[in-house]
């Protein structure tokens, strides 16, 4: 399988490492096709052309909003952008966004984004490769980087 990740030298921290290292620890057998571009706003449109243009069947798209209000601005033309992305080639792009003002610190936000990466990394793993054992996790109040919510 090949695989698209696309991450921003805006993000603080290098999330698609973590994933990569996530993924390779438990299937051997991906070929990953990376791409960097500055910003949130520049992932719909490489991760198109990863899909399009190398082949990619899936892309995990990496990126790190601000704490301002134009930087939420801009994370959610970015979500919009990659919906869009994902329509127009029916594949799916996972978008990994770490907000920075998420994280209470500057250590709690590296630990919440890495934290956050590799458990969308293993979401990837059970959508893809096995699907029966992503649906027994459906309704349970899944988190990515936090706690887990759990079920009502
Ligand atoms: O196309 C070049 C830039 O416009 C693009 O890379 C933007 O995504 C960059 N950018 C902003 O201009 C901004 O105001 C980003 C943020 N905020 C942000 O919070 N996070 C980003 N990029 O990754
Ligand atoms: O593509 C992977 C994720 O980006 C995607 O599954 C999102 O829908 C996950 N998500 C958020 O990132 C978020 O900030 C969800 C929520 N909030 C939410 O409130 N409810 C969700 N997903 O089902
Ligand atoms: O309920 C607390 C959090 O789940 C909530 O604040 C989310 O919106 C946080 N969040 C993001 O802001 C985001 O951009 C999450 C994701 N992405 C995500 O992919 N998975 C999450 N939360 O669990």
């Amino acid at each position: 399988m090949k695989m698209g990740i696309c991450d921003t030298t805006f993000a603080r921290f290098d999330m698609a490492a973590a994933a990569v290292d996530q993924i390779k620890g438990q299937i051997t057998n991906i070929t990953f096709v990376r791409r960097t571009v500055p910003g949130v706003k520049d992932l719909p449109v490489a991760s198109k052309k990863l899909i399009e243009e190398e082949g990619c069947e899936l892309v995990m798209a990496f990126g790190m909003p601000g704490p301002e209000e134009m930087d939420k601005i801009c994370a959610h033309e970015a979500s919009t952008g990659i919906i869009q992305a994902q329509l127009m080639t029916n594949t799916h792009i996972i978008e990994v966004f770490v907000h920075e003002d998420e994280g209470e610190n500057e250590k709690d936000l590296k630990v919440l984004a890495e934290n956050r990466a590799r458990q969308h990394a293993d979401n990837v793993i059970k959508m893809v490769f096995k699907p029966e054992k992503f649906r027994r996790e459906a309704g349970m109040g899944m988190r990515e980087g936090r706690e887990d919510k759990g079920p009502l």
